[in-house]
């Protein structure tokens, strides 16, 4: 039972100027496409195929270069897709915006933690807000394609935002200025689906 590449929901252009159709559609069609293949490959006749994406990462043997590299990247993007949008998707509220009152005191606190998380993960990797035993919420970063639900991983938690900081998803348009880009993300979060997962995990 293989996994396919999601769809994004939207096109690869509805996300201008914050991020740019040329870059959209390589990552979704190169980057993306190319974990999801490559993690097929990995699991093919082995005991993690037919497992969830989920529960093969909690269980992961982080010796396991393939199946950490490409299925980090395949359920990253597949998240990563899913908590921005192209159009006003609420507004941060509810327990989760209460969880985020608490940890950073604000929304503003939280994007300053957030941006500087993922401006000072240094070379490629992520950035993440998880939800963590009791509702609490906290930010950690990975490198390279890990991510929180792996084990030892250092983050803990259930992740329920992320942004991927590799250059690949941002240097055609922003080159070197990854905080310009982090800063855009930040301006198009889905926070309904946010909202959703924190509720979910
Ligand atoms: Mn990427």
């Amino acid at each position: 039972m293989a996994f396919t590449l999601p769809e994004l929901g939207y096109a690869y252009d509805a996300l201008e100027p914050n991020i740019d159709a040329k870059t959209m559609e390589i990552h979704h069609t190169k980057h993306h496409n190319g974990y999801t293949n490559k993690l097929n490959a990995a699991i093919e006749g082995t005991a993690l195929d037919g497992q969830s994406i989920e529960d093969i990462l909690k269980s992961l043997d982080m010796a396991n270069g393939a199946v950490r590299n490409n299925g980090g990247g395949f359920y990253n993007h597949s998240l990563f897709w899913k908590v921005i949008a192209p159009e006003d998707k609420g507004r941060l509220s509810g327990p989760l915006k209460d969880a985020i009152d608490a940890a950073f005191g604000s929304k503003e606190g939280f994007e300053e933690a957030f941006a500087k998380a993922a401006g000072t993960r240094f070379g490629s990797g992520w950035a993440w807000l998880c939800k963590h035993d009791g509702g609490k919420v906290g930010i950690c970063s990975t490198p390279n394609q890990d991510n929180p639900l792996m084990p030892g991983v250092g983050c803990g938690g259930h992740p329920i935002l992320g942004i991927d900081v590799w250059e690949h998803a941002y240097y055609l348009n922003y080159q070197n200025r990854r905080p310009d880009y982090v800063k855009s993300f930040l301006s198009i979060v889905n926070w309904n689906e946010v909202e959703r997962r924190y509720e979910a995990s």
